[in-house]
Order: structure tokens, then sequence, then C-alpha cells
């Protein structure tokens, strides 16, 4: 085998356990998981156009293969593309130093220079990109990073020294045969010690994870009545719930894993131009008037159809008097929001003072925010995509300009409202009546951002368009759950819905993707019987 073959077998079988010690590390303390910090900071430089690639494929291709729900499925390719990622440096690093010493170290059996060399440069890119993210303590995290990796260049010297070919030896078939099955035991013997440390961290890490997971999810709803239990308009089988159980809501953020924050370790801070700055705990924040919502969100990287976009109540407390209260001072314009893990958003005084609706979230269906969702604390803001919603908030700044914002920076639409969307949830065909036709009901929502809906159609094939009924909603700002009940004649059907906005302008039949400014286009499903 050439030294370049041996090498990435080598750096595979020792780059695997690397992985899993550096997981049980973060797991266990607050190292970081040196594969997400790589991923993360790349996200964080890389250009919004290489990014928004990224992003819009990953969508595509788990909705064209229905791999299950968008977000989820999404964040676990990120996760694999992540640890493949180091696995490949890693491989491809080993493979270098095998070559590099064949070439250059001809008669040495030992590679330790190049290996630790290797090591520490590798070390350095890691520890930039933790440097970069600023998460945690940049010195333990140095250590700990260098410390695994000279670990790893040794682990590599050791293995080069028993498969490197002794040269200028005997070259007759019988010690070749010997070397290759010495090699292939070595080789074995590494791999399976390698194997069971791989599974050790692993096991130890994702042991410690879950219990850290347990102790921030022992949040249950506190469970509410909804305001249009008594409406006669019922939702057609098959129709998506109303109010999207928060473990089935979409989540979508920059990050491979969210941040965990400790109650006891955050405050939110409130500065710049206002004359009376604050650091509020949680406890300051829910001790005041609350204001209830229930709130459609979605994501303007959802296409249409997507499942992207979700419905829950929200539980917060107005920005609009904290202005007073914070004594913001007449030449602020704009309240810049910046969250733990980098995000930032700049929001518009005006849009604050026009719309009492604005808030600081502490609660989702009547439980503190989850982790993913933003615990401590999200903004709402009515009408715009999640894109401009920081979740995770940890400090607030009056400011005297608008500046672009973490997605707007990376070239999504600067004002990101919300487009008018109808979907087609279900169809569902009824028994034959007695002219030959039959009975067909479909459902689905309509959703637009804080305009309401003021009508949903309904056509089959080229037909013409046909009211469908709404069901009052469960607020001015969520979706509205609509149901037609058709007649047709037996065979294949395509079903088109569009919707009208609750001010009269109709949902855009234009095909648009996500990018830049939200999806736009008609919902269309087919039904044959
Ligand atoms: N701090 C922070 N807030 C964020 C994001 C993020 O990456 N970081 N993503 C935004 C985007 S793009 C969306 S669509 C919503 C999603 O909120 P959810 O995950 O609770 O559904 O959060 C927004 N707020
Ligand atoms: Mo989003």
């Amino acid at each position: 085998m050439p030294p370049a073959s041996l090498g990435a077998a080598a750096g595979l079988l020792l780059t695997s356990p690397l992985v899993a010690l550096w997981y049980a590390g973060s797991a266990v303390s607050s190292l970081p998981f040196v594969p997400f910090d790589i991923f993360d900071a790349l996200a964080r430089v890389l250009p919004g156009s290489v990014l928004t690639f990224g992003i819009d494929l990953l969508v595509t291709v788990i909705g064209a293969l229905r791999l299950g729900p968008t977000a989820g499925t999404a964040k676990l390719a990120e996760q694999t593309m992540a640890v493949t990622l180091v696995l490949i440096v890693g491989t491809a690093s080993a493979a270098i130093v095998f070559a590099a010493a064949q070439r250059i170290l001809r008669g040495s059996s030992s590679a330790r220079i190049l290996a630790l060399t290797a090591g520490v440069i590798l070390a350095a890119g890691a520890w930039l990109a933790t440097i970069r993210l600023a998460r945690g303590s940049v010195f333990s995290s140095g250590a700990w990073i260098l410390l695994t990796m000279v670990i790893w260049s040794l682990a590599l010297d050791w293995t080069h020294q028993h498969l490197r070919a002794a040269p200028s030896m005997r070259s007759d078939d019988a010690f070749r045969n010997r070397l290759a099955a010495d090699r292939r035991r070595f080789l074995l013997r590494v791999g399976g010690a390698m194997a069971a440390t791989t599974i050790a961290g692993a096991t130890v890490g994702a042991r410690a994870r879950s219990r850290r997971e347990r102790e921030f999810s022992g949040r249950k709803s506190s469970g509410h009545g909804v305001p249009n239990a008594n409406d006669s308009i019922v939702p057609v089988e098959g129709t998506r719930p109303e109010l999207t159980p928060v473990d089935d809501h979409y989540r979508i953020d920059i990050d491979t894993l969210p941040p965990h924050i400790r109650e006891s370790d955050w405050q939110l801070r409130v500065s710049g131009l206002v004359d009376r700055p604050v650091a509020w705990s949680l406890e300051d924040i829910r001790a005041r008037a609350a204001l209830d919502q229930f709130i459609t969100l979605s994501c303007i990287s959802n296409p249409v159809g997507g499942d992207l976009i979700g419905t829950t109540r929200w539980t917060g407390i107005s920005l609009k008097p904290l202005l007073d209260e914070w004594a913001v001072r007449r030449d602020a314009t704009h309240l810049r929001i910046r969250s733990v893990d980098g995000f930032y958003e700049v929001l518009a005084l005006d849009v604050i003072r026009r719309d009492e609706r604005v808030m600081l979230v502490h609660a989702w269906d009547g439980a503190p925010l989850q982790v993913k969702h933003g615990f401590p604390l999200r903004v709402y803001i009515p009408n715009v995509y999640g894109m401009k919603q920081p979740k995770w908030i940890q400090s607030i700044e009056a400011v005297d300009q608008w500046s672009p914002g973490y997605w707007v920076e990376r070239g999504w639409d600067r004002d990101a409202v919300m487009k008018a969307t109808s979907v087609i949830d279900t169809i569902r065909v009824g028994p034959p009546t007695a002219d030959g036709l039959r009975a067909v009901s479909a459902g689905g929502i309509a959703h637009a951002g804080a305009r309401g809906i003021s009508r949903v159609e309904v056509q089959v094939d080229d037909g013409g368009w046909q009211n469908a009924e709404l069901r009052a909603p469960l607020s001015p700002l969520t979706w509205v759950v609509w149901r037609a009940d058709l007649r047709m004649t037996p065979g294949r059907h395509v079903l088109t819905v569009r919707c009208t906005d609750g001010h009269g302008a109709p949902q855009l039949t234009t095909i648009a993707p996500p990018h830049p400014s939200g999806a736009s286009g008609l919902h269309q499903k087919t039904i044959s019987f």
C-alpha cells in the first residue's frame, strides 16, 4: 500500500475517537464540540450567497425525498456534515503526514515532527473557529484542543512507526507477505481499540447530554382554552392541527446546537441612547403584565406548502411601554437586539410605537420557552418572517441609525414581510352520490402575516374558483383553517388553492423561490379515485 493510503487509514482510525472525545468533553463540561464550532464558524464567515445556496439545496432535497420534518432533518444533516468534514480533514492530514514522511525522512522511523506540525496547525484552525464564535472560555478551549491534537499527533506517529515500510531491506515475496499480514493485524488491533474508544466517548457524551436536556425540559404547557372552540366550521380530517404542538413546531437557527442559557447566569441588558439603562432578570420580566397572543411564525425559507410554519400561544411583555420606562432618548431611532449566538436584528422604534403587539416573549403555550425556541427571551414582531425575530436575546441597545440584521447582511430581503400563502393539507373523497358524482372535501390553511385572510378559493382542474369556508382564526396574527366541500366526477383531478389577504390583496401567483423575499406561487394537490 502507498504511504498516503496507509496514512489515510490511520487518520480515519484516529480521528473518530478524537471526535468522540470532543463530544464527551462538550457534554460533561463547557468545552467546545470542535466539529460543530468549526461548522458554525464557517457558516458565519462564508458569503451569504453560498449559505443560501446550501440552505435552499437542503430544504429542496429534504422535501423532494420526503426525509421527514424539514427543520429537524436539516439540523441532523448539518451535524452530520460537520462531523464528516472533520473526519475528512483528519484523514487527509494523516495521509499527507505519511506521504511527506516517506519523501523527507526516508530512513527515519519517526514522523513525530511532521505529525506534531500537522496537529498544531489543525489545533490552531479549530481554536480560531471557537474564538470566532466566542462561546465559553477561549483559554480552556484552546488548551483542550491543543492537548487532544497533540495526543492525536503522537498516536499518528506511533502508528506510522508500526506501519512504515522498512527501507532498503529484503524485498522478496515472503517478506512482503509477512509485512502485509503484520500491518493488517496491527490495523485491526488499533481499529478495535479506536472503535471501543469512540463508542465509549459517544456513550458518555450522549448520557451527559440527555441528562442536561432533561434538566431544561421539565416544562409542561399550562393548558388554555382557544377562542374559536365553538366555531361551526370543522376542519376536514387530515388538516394540520390549528394549534401546533410545541414539540412539532419547526425550529431554524444558525448553530448546529442551540445555546443552553442558565437562568441564573442571564440578564437582559438595555443600554445605548436611553436615560435609564437596566439589567433585568427573567423574574423581573415575568413579574410584568403579560400579553398572550396566538401567533403564526414562518421561516422565509419555507417553500410553498412547506412545514417551516407553526402556530402557538406566545406570552410576553409589550415593548411600547418599555420605551418610556427605559427613557429612550429623542435621537434614538432603532433598537439593536443581540442574541447569545451572535444573531442580531435592528428594529425601528416607529414599528414598536405603532404596534403594541411587538413584544419580548418568555413563554410558548403557557410554558417557558424551550431551549431551541429561544429560552429565556425572544422577540415578536408582527407581519415579518422569523429571520427578523431574534431568539436567546441578551441585550438591547437604542441607536440612532438603521443597520442590516444578520440575514439582511447575508443577502435576504430588508423588510421580509410575510407573503400571503395558502396550502391544501388534505383531500377526502366521500361515497358516490345518486348522480354519479363524488363528494370531495379539501382542507388546509391560509396565512398572510398580520393582515388576516378574507377569502380562500379552490379550483378543480381548469374550472371556476369556488369559495372555501373559513374557520375563525385563533387571532388576527394566525393562519386561518379553511375547508371546501366539492363534487367531482371520478377520475384524476388537480386542486389549486389561492387566498386574498385581509386588505383585499390577492396572493401572488408568480412562482418564486424562498430567496430573497419568501416563496410565492399557488399550491396544488392531485387526487385520483
Ligand atoms: N438568536 C437567533 N434567533 C433567531 C434565529 C437564529 O439563528 N438565532 N433564526 C431566526 C429564524 S431564520 C427563524 S425562522 C426563527 C425560527 O424560530 P423557531 O426556531 O422558534 O421556530 O428564529 C429566528 N430567530
Ligand atoms: Mo428563518
